[in-house]
């Protein structure tokens, strides 16, 4: 028939999904086939991805799909393993919120100024970087070194490659020329013969494998698509824009990623200044946003407090004095795990801001920091790129935070329109329906989701003046 069936795995920092999308000329449903969690372990040499066990949830996921007419994975970005000269994978991928990168990046800026490797790969600092853990592992025995979803896909169908967009986020690709960043890979002394070649979203990546078709029951055969890997930019690709609409997007989950969509990469020393990343899209686009630590504050609370109700805890922050205080939700110092709600009434303190005390308190303050967060990167690239926009768009994890949305309506003094939660799947699915004719390109799909998804709409409530007053207090700070 006219209606195909996509196997969407979905891998976040918590949990992982395998999604099951059916896509006909007008329609588009999703539904979860498998849900399993992400658990990091933390081992004496550090903190580790459990990627066997993620592997095993992909493939219990795929059983419980049943027939599909391709797959598709998409994960964090970053984050790898290194393989041997036989295939065979050398040891746990590192976790990116390892502490083994601290330092490394000095020392590569010792070699390659900040400012040219901006100039040249166009991507925010952050301590994990691909780069950056590359200098601080020991590559003697890697012949390969595989992205997380390039990894997996490579363990279903037996073939390897890089794929683009997973690729824009290692620092080692030049978004003007979309392909490697040739000089400063040579000057850092980083071999690019270890990454496989380029691919790009909607590339075939071979087939499932005879053992995989055993294990997971289904019958051959089954094609993998590469997708937009990295998971931001399959989130990206399914805001649900209408035609024309000039838009800045959020999404939520773990981290918040808020930018633009733009169709040149911004490389200004400005830029730079700002901590703003040109990680690459579908269809030539660039991903121009700052990375904010997100719904990471409250899980680590949440996980501190031992998992109290959350829809109670959200209810009591909604009723808590709003903006009595606020933290930098950008700052670095907030990505490492551990003692999160003392590290939030700490920096209240050193700041001279109440310390708040209650879960109820530290939530609060923790949703009116994020969306001032948002407030800043949303007016940042605006103004760094040139490009007003009259809406934001929320997808993710965080469309299920009413409160969230809300108050990053207020901050941003613009219309929010939330959903859909599940984008990152959803961009992944309206990708591998691209080689079946079902969806042409990024504006194709966007038509699709807007018929298809339910969204809420969240207008700013008009207290500016509020959220001014707060910046300038943290920018005192
Ligand atoms: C979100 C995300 C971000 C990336 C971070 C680390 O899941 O992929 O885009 O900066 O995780 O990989």
């Amino acid at each position: 028939g006219s209606v195909k069936s996509y196997a969407a795995v979905d891998l976040g920092a918590s949990s992982g999904r395998v999604m099951v999308g059916r896509v006909g000329p007008d329609s588009l449903e999703l539904a979860e086939a498998h849900r399993f969690p992400n658990r990091p372990v933390r081992v004496p040499e550090g903190l580790r991805w459990d990627v066997l066990g993620l592997y095993a949830g992909v493939l219990e996921g795929l059983r419980a799909a049943g027939r599909v007419d391709s797959v598709g994975i998409d994960s964090w970005a970053v984050d790898y393993g290194l393989l041997d000269a036989d295939g065979a994978l050398l040891g746990n991928p590192v976790h990116y919120r390892d502490a083994r990168t601290e330092g490394v990046a000095e020392k590569v800026w010792a070699s390659v100024p900040a400012e040219e490797l901006y100039g040249a790969t166009g991507l925010q600092y952050a301590p994990f970087n691909t780069l950056y853990q590359l200098k601080a592992d020991q590559l003697t025995r890697a012949d390969r070194l595989l992205l997380i979803p390039d990894l997996l896909t490579y363990w279903l169908t037996g073939e390897q490659g890089t794929e683009l967009t997973n690729a824009s986020t290692t620092q080692l690709i030049d978004p003007r020329t979309r392909t490697w960043a040739t000089v400063v890979a040579q000057r850092l002394g980083i071999d690019l013969e270890l990454f496989a070649p380029l691919r790009q979203p909607g590339d075939p990546a071979g087939f499932l494998r005879p053992e995989v078709l055993e294990e997971t029951g289904l019958a051959g055969p089954v094609p993998v698509t590469a997708v937009g890997s990295h998971d931001t930019a399959s989130a990206v690709a399914a805001v649900p824009a209408a035609d024309g609409e000039r838009f800045a997007y959020i999404c939520t989950g773990t981290w918040s990623l808020a930018g633009l969509e733009l169709d040149a990469p911004v490389l200004t020393e400005e830029s730079r200044a700002a901590n703003f990343t040109n990680e690459l899209g579908l269809d030539g686009t660039v991903r121009y946003l700052r990375n904010i630590m997100g719904l990471w504050l409250l899980q680590e609370c949440l996980r501190a407090w031992g998992e109290p109700d959350l829809g109670a805890l959200l209810l009591q922050a909604s009723k808590s004095p709003a903006l009595r205080s606020v933290v930098d939700a950008g700052d670095a110092a907030f990505l490492a795990p551990g003692r999160m709600p003392e590290r939030i009434a700490e920096a209240c303190r050193d700041s001279g801001q109440p310390v708040p005390e209650s879960p109820a308190h530290i939530t609060r303050c923790i949703l009116d920091s994020l969306a001032l967060a948002h407030r800043r990167a949303v007016e940042d690239a605006q103004r760094l790129a040139d490009r007003p926009v009259d809406v934001v768009h929320i997808v993710g994890g965080g469309t299920r935070n009413a409160l969230l949305c809300q108050l990053t309506a207020d901050a941003c003094g613009l219309p929010v329109v939330a959903g859909p939660t599940e984008a990152a799947a959803l961009g992944n699915v309206l990708v591998q329906a691209r080689p079946h004719g079902l969806v042409r390109d990024l504006a194709d799909g966007r038509r699709l989701l807007t018929r298809t998804q339910p969204l809420t709409r969240y207008e700013p409530r008009g207290q500016s003046a509020r959220w001014r007053e707060a910046e300038a207090r943290l920018a005192g700070a």
